[in-house]
């Protein structure tokens, strides 16, 4: 140029895509649940990692993901999960964000509730296209389970340790389930309703069945996940009215999703390795 200063100066140049398929799997990997890991150890290994946002330095993404994952009172777990999830996700060359959805106080827990708020509250930072919802003590097993999006409903629990990996029953769709922003609307999110254990991802599957969507998975030696042991948690009972439920599905799932989900936010914090976002969501 007449200035001498390059063109290319001015305007940063645009990263190319990332390869279809990223050169960094590793397929299956030996996964550790080390009980001396700290997450200041977690947060020394993951230092390209800021406020649970990744994005890949030499090349654009082909997806941005929020990952949403709702909790109370599973710190090991959770420490477990960000260990081996962020280098996971960095594998696939994601542009990627952790949510974790913090349910306050200690009334019955609300697993649907608290992951139709993550959906809403990390679309306030960012115009996430996938989002990942995703139990707290579920670890893939193999990097070739891609976390991102498809034209259809993705369920990514083929099988897990416990069940000898098989898929428990036809049309379960629960664990960690992969639908798009637009996807997710279309069902108007989560039904709301379900306190304490149960049904809750079976009323998603009713979902997004009456929408003419197909759930679709991996192949099962890839859709593979390691679950760490626990009990039926406190606050968390069976659900018994999930059948009763369940049955109204198809009557209610217009005014009961995304559209009425009421909550307050008691904060949010930006922490290194995930955003923190704890509500009190009422009780049954
Ligand atoms: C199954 C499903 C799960 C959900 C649940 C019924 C699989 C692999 N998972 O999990 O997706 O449908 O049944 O509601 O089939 N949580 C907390 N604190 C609590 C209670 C729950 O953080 O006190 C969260 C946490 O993310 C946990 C999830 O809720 O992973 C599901 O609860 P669970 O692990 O006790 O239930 P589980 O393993 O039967
Ligand atoms: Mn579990």
């Amino acid at each position: 140029s007449r200035t001498g200063v390059p063109d290319d100066l001015n305007t940063p140049p645009r990263k190319v895509d990332c390869p279809k398929v990223s050169p960094l799997l590793q397929g299956a990997v030996k996964l550790s649940f080390d009980s001396c890991l700290t997450l200041k150890a977690v947060v020394t290994e993951n230092e390209n990692v800021t406020e649970g946002e990744y994005e890949p330095s030499d090349c654009a993404a082909r997806q941005s993901v929020a990952i949403l994952i709702p909790h109370r009172n599973r710190e090991r777990h959770l420490l477990y999960l960000l260990h081996h999830l962020h280098p996971f996700l960095q594998r696939q060359q994601l542009h990627y964000a952790i949510y974790v959805i913090q349910q306050a106080g200690d009334a019955t827990f609300n697993r649907a509730k608290l992951l139709n708020i993550g959906y809403l509250e990390a679309l306030k930072d960012y115009n996430f296209e996938c989002f990942i919802f995703h139990d707290v003590d579920l670890v893939p097993e193999n990097d070739h389970n891609l976390y991102v999006c498809e034209d259809q409903p993705k369920h990514l629990v083929v099988g897990r340790n416990a069940t000898g990996y098989k898929l428990r029953y036809k049309g379960y769709f629960g664990g960690v389930t992969a639908l798009t922003r637009e996807q997710f609307l279309q069902v108007n999110g989560f039904s709301n309703t379900y306190w304490g254990w149960g049904g809750e991802d079976d009323d998603l599957r009713i979902r997004v069945e009456l929408q003419k969507m197909k759930i679709v998975r991996p192949p099962a030696d890839i859709a593979r996940y390691t679950m760490v042991f626990h009990k039926r948690d406190s606050g968390n009972e069976i659900n018994k009215d999930r059948m009763k439920l369940l049955g109204r599905t198809p009557q209610v799932w217009r005014k009961d999703g995304l559209n009425s989900c009421s909550y307050r936010t008691l904060s949010i914090d930006r922490l290194p390795l995930y955003v923190n976002v704890t509500v009190d969501i009422g009780k049954p």
